[in-house]
């Protein structure tokens, strides 16, 4: 069984995000989801959720491409996730490129091209008009 696993926080779902997660299920059998915590975005991230965490995760475990959700509290824990939950790939949105190289000494890494047209922020930018 080939493992998979992405971040984010995935903050007001659009098909940006599905597309991102169908693609990342495609890479292999099983997507493991590390959901960003309302303190690591918020600390970390300078983001601040509309939906707080459980109801983000709710919505990503209803997703037919995602097989289980686990929490991202830090940068840093991405390197033990590879080995706990013994994945085979890691990927994530393009506009991350290169930022996790470090993880190809562990796994195969994968940067998939971002939806263009859509954002939380385009959303939010449209809804005020
Ligand atoms: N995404 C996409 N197309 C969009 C918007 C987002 O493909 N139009 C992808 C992003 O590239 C990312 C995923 O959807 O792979 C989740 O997006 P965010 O919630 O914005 O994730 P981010 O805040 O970038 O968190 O440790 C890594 C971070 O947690 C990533």
């Amino acid at each position: 069984m080939k493992r998979v696993i992405t971040y984010g926080t995935f903050d007001l779902l659009h098909y940006g995000h599905i597309e991102l997660l169908r693609r990342a299920k495609a890479l292999g059998d099983y997507l493991v989801v590390a959901l960003s915590t309302d303190e690591f975005n918020w600390n970390c991230k300078q983001k601040k959720c509309y939906f707080p965490y459980e109801e983000r995760r709710r919505m990503l475990e209803a997703i037919r491409y995602v097989d289980l959700v686990i929490p991202e509290e830090s940068w840093e824990q991405k390197m033990t996730d590879v080995d706990q939950y013994q994945i085979d790939v890691f990927c994530i949105g393009d506009d991350w490129a290169g930022k996790f190289d470090f993880l190809k000494e562990k796994c195969e890494v994968v940067y998939l091209p971002r939806t263009p047209e859509i954002s939380t922020t385009k959303i939010k930018q449209d809804l005020q008009k």
